[in-house]
């Protein structure tokens, strides 16, 4: 059983080379490190080639830079693809703010037999240190939205981009939505793809605490809230017009 980390890099050269020598460092058996770099322009890129020389990892290169939902797509599908059914693959961000203590609890719950589990800021245990307030009431907004609208028991956090999932539910979801099942093209994806994970069966879910470390970041966000807002409105739009649905 192989674990697949899927680490997501955009100009990320003030913190890559840290993150991926902390998870190292972890030790953990079985752990294999895909980075996306989705065409930095800084030394992303660079940073990680020169780490493939000593610490095993897989590097997937975007040329120029496709946006966060298609780093997730090249990603997730190719994990899928060399993934065994009973295989884990994680998302984590590459700007060192996903704390590596929830790496274990992720691992062990999908070893329990969850579907997906999500890392989350919104059960005991869990939190923000130095997260901007305007971000932190857009996050609790969007996320009570989404428990709405989506309602995966028990997930709070839809939002956080560190989350395990079995391969087999990638694998099938990739199968039965093909090209649609990341349509979005900014940071909605990471919520889409829960939604449409929900729709594929009925899904074993669970939630593990993460702080997130937004005090660590020492990358600019490339999160744009205005954008972000479109994102949700172009899918719920969409949605009710034409919900996506899994072939059968
Ligand atoms: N591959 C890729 N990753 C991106 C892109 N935009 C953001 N990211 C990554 O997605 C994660 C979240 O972005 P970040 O700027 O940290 O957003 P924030 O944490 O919400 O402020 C980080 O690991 C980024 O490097 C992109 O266009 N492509
Ligand atoms: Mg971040």
């Amino acid at each position: 059983m192989t674990t697949r980390l899927v680490v997501l890099a955009y100009n990320e050269e003030a913190g890559i080379g840290q993150s991926l020598a902390a998870i190292h460092g972890l030790g953990l058996p079985d752990l294999d490190v895909i980075v996306v770099d989705d065409g930095s322009t800084d030394r992303t890129e660079s940073i990680v080639r020169q780490m493939k020389a000593t610490v095993p990892l897989e590097l997937l290169s975007h040329e120029v830079n496709r946006g966060v939902a298609a780093a997730f797509d090249t990603g997730l599908r190719h994990a899928a693809a060399i993934s065994k059914p009973g295989d884990f693959v994680i998302t984590i961000e590459g700007d060192g703010t996903n704390s590596l203590q929830a790496l274990g609890p992720i691992i062990s719950l999908l070893g329990e037999g969850y579907d997906v589990v999500c890392g989350s800021r919104y059960v005991p245990g869990g939190g923000y240190h130095g997260f901007p307030l305007g971000r932190r009431i857009w996050s609790v907004g969007a996320n009570l939205v989404m428990r709405w609208y989506c309602g995966l028991v028990p997930v709070k956090d839809y939002t956080l981009f560190y989350r395990g999932y079995r391969a087999e539910l990638l694998q099938e979801a990739f199968r039965r939505y093909g090209r649609r099942f990341i349509e979005a093209q900014g940071f909605f994806a990471n919520i889409e793809i829960l939604v449409k994970l929900s729709r594929l069966r009925p899904l074993r879910a669970a939630e593990t605490p993460v702080v997130y470390a937004y005090g660590a970041k020492r990358s600019g966000s490339k999160m744009r809230v205005w954008r972000n807002l479109s994102e949700y409105l172009r899918f719920f739009v969409r949605d009710s017009r034409r919900p996506s649905r899994p072939r059968s």
